[in-house]
């Protein structure tokens, strides 16, 4: 631990940081780790393109947050429930999620895509900060279930703080002994409102007010975002209730690709956090103790373009939806006003149907 409390593993430089309390652990797969954060930024970089190619509508870029997601996501175990807000595709990928579920749903093909329990993944929420409370809702229930060795982890970010939700989230986690981890990706930006407009301390300090512990790392250290998490979730699982986890790294892209971050802040600002890079240190640290050569990093990059190839054609032959799958998605089960409806828009829809062959006859 650094003076300022920030949890670091590795330095940006690659070499690793003795720390008594998160021991190396001679088991981590860090190759593996390397691997998911260079497809993760493939999977980003491609889907930018195919945005400004017309084919996504807008995507959420996760560009400088590769070791915060991957590091966290690695640490879930196939129980454990997260519920993401929108840019968490490194974590989806821990959780098996083929990257054009995501796709579908920022080409607007999707009425909903995938299936929140089967992945054990909940669906990208919109609304800051919301999903805060329905994770400590579904890790309050998992403790009256007793369900064993199940914990919970939500994604939210620094603007998502000041949000009165995330507030109530901590409160309930808290009194109720919830056993969920709230991982805090802090990367400096709420759009274009600066960290400094959302507190005045710390993030993770806010943890004591409520009464639980609360951690900073250094979330370009995907060692450390592991370690970190890793001990979080147990400590959930075994009853010690919430964590707040505050993975300080930095958002290299846009907001979103309608956004412009230019015009609200310094390109001399990105060039310092782009020597922090979370891929490159894991590179460096390879690469010189040892554990990686070029063969290997050559075929991660091939595994990357077959990646990005499967991707571009996958998002460009995805199948529209039938209209009528609206109805679908509501409810679990049927409902009469629902039933009523879908009648109703399945005669609309028809009506095109005949008025198509009533124009072509007129034609003959
Ligand atoms: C309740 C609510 N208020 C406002 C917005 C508009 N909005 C979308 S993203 C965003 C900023 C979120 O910043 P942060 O929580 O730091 O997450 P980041 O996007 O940086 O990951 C805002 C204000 C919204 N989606 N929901």
């Amino acid at each position: 631990m650094t003076e300022t409390g920030l949890i670091q593993l590795l330095t940006p430089e690659g070499e690793r940081v003795d720390n008594p309390a998160y021991p190396l652990d001679e088991a981590a797969d860090i190759k593996g780790m390397y691997r998911d954060m260079v497809l993760v930024r493939r999977i980003d970089t491609e889907a930018i393109a195919l945005q400004r190619h017309g084919e996504l509508g807008l995507w959420a870029s996760l560009l400088g947050q590769e070791a915060a997601q991957i590091g966290s996501g690695r640490a879930l175990t196939p129980k454990d429930m997260a519920f993401p807000s929108y840019r968490e595709h490194g974590v989806a990928w821990c959780r098996g999620l083929d990257p054009l579920r995501l796709l579908e749903l920022f080409r607007g093909v999707s009425n909903g895509s995938w299936e929140p329990e089967e992945h054990k993944f909940h669906l990208y929420t919109i609304v800051i900060g919301d999903q805060t409370l329905h994770a400590t809702g579904y890790a309050m229930g998992i403790q009256r279930d007793a369900a064993e060795d199940e914990a919970v982890i939500v994604y939210f970010g620094d603007g998502a703080t000041s949000q009165g939700d995330v507030s109530e989230a901590f409160a309930w986690a808290s009194v109720f002994n919830a056993p969920v981890v709230f991982f805090c990706q802090n990367n400096q930006w709420a759009i274009s409102a600066p960290q400094d407009r959302q507190s005045r301390v710390p993030l993770f300090q806010r943890a004591s007010g409520f009464g639980f512990p609360g951690v900073r790392v250094d979330g370009n250290d995907v060692l450390a975002c592991h370690a970190v998490t890793q001990r979080a979730l147990q400590a959930a699982r075994e009853g010690q209730g919430p964590t707040l986890i505050e993975a300080y790294t930095y958002r290299m892209g846009a907001h979103t690709t309608t956004d412009d971050p230019t015009r609200y802040r310094l390109a001399s600002d990105v060039e310092v956090w782009r020597l922090r890079d979370p891929i490159e240190r894991v590179r460096s640290y390879l690469a010189r103790s040892g554990q990686a050569d070029s063969t290997f990093f050559a075929a991660i990059d091939a595994e990357a373009n077959e990646l990005g190839e499967r991707i571009r054609e996958g998002c460009r032959t995805l199948p529209d939806p039938a209209p009528l799958e609206l109805f679908d998605h509501v409810y679990a089960g049927r409902s009469a006003i629902l039933d009523d409806e879908r009648e109703r828009y399945a005669a609309y829809l028809e009506s095109f149907e005949q008025t198509d062959t009533a124009l072509e006859e007129a034609r003959r």
